[in-house]
Parts: C-alpha cells; sequence; structure tokens
C-alpha cells in the first residue's frame, strides 16, 4: 500500500465540490486514511510549494490557496501517487483527459481544483507538512 497526499482546492469549497471530488477518488478504489478542512496560511504554503518559490506564477498561487478553506486528504492504495495524478489530470485543465477530475470541474491552469503529490518522494514530503 502506498500513501499519497491531495489538496481539495478553495476553488472546489467554495463551488460545493467537495463531497463529489471525494467519491472520485473511493469510485476508484482509494481508501481515506485522514481528512481535515483549514484555512492556509503564507506559512504552510511556502513549505508545500517550495520547489515553485521563483516561479512567475508563485504569488499568485499563494493567494488563491488562501481564498479560502482547503480539505487535507491522506488516501492509501496500490499504487496511490500515480492513481491520484491520473485520476487528478494534467496541471492545466484544457489539456486534461475527460474525466479526470480537472477536465470536468477545472477553471483555468491556477485554478484547477486539486493537488496530488507528484512522486513517492514529494507524498513522504508532504504527509509530513500536513499530518
Ligand atoms: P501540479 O499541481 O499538476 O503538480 P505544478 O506544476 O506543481 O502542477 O504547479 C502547482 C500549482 O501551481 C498548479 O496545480 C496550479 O494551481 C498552479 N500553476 C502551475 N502552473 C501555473 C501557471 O502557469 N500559471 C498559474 N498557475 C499555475
Ligand atoms: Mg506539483
Amino acid at each position: 500500500m502506498e500513501r499519497t497526499l491531495i489538496l481539495i482546492k478553495p476553488d472546489a469549497v467554495k463551488r460545493h465540490l467537495i463531497g463529489r471530488i471525494i467519491s472520485i477518488y473511493e469510485d476508484n478504489g482509494l481508501i481515506i486514511e485522514g481528512m481535515y478542512k483549514r484555512q492556509l496560511d503564507k506559512a504552510i504554503l511556502e513549505k508545500h510549494y517550495e520547489e515553485h518559490v521563483n516561479r512567475d506564477f508563485y504569488p499568485s498561487l499563494l493567494e488563491f490557496m488562501m481564498e479560502d478553506e482547503v480539505i487535507v486528504l491522506k488516501v492509501a492504495g496500490e499504487n496511490a501517487v500515480q492513481v491520484v495524478r491520473d485520476i487528478n489530470g494534467a496541471t492545466n485543465p484544457s489539456k486534461a483527459r475527460p474525466a479526470t477530475i480537472r477536465y470536468i470541474y477545472g477553471e483555468s491552469v491556477q485554478r484547477n481544483v486539486v493537488h496530488g503529490s507528484a512522486n513517492l518522494e514529494d507524498a513522504k514530503r508532504e504527509l509530513e507538512i500536513w499530518f
């Protein structure tokens, strides 16, 4: 069993999509092991998004992630890291495969509904930050 981190981002929380999104992960066999809702601050986002600190979209990304609360999920399953990335779809919803969460609900490359850890190493690092 592998574990990974999912965030349901403020755009989805604002649009009352939490239940629909969690259903998609459960329908794909993932087990929800931990879950909570919280308002983010700069300190936790700086840790979570440290790889992006020098990107031009970074300040705007932090603003967006503090727009409303987020849902934080620890999920487990076989190949969970890749399974979640596949269910989420491409970062840019206009390039995401049909039936992915970002294809269905994403509004823009920034407002793309969900986060999933990129690889096993990131999953371990991120789960330590959030749980
Ligand atoms: P990922 O979430 O698919 O792993 P990353 O490249 O790690 O994508 O980017 C982190 C987050 O930053 C994205 O999910 C998205 O919300 C935002 N983002 C990424 N690229 C851009 C961009 O070019 N413009 C605006 N926001 C972006
Ligand atoms: Mg990423």
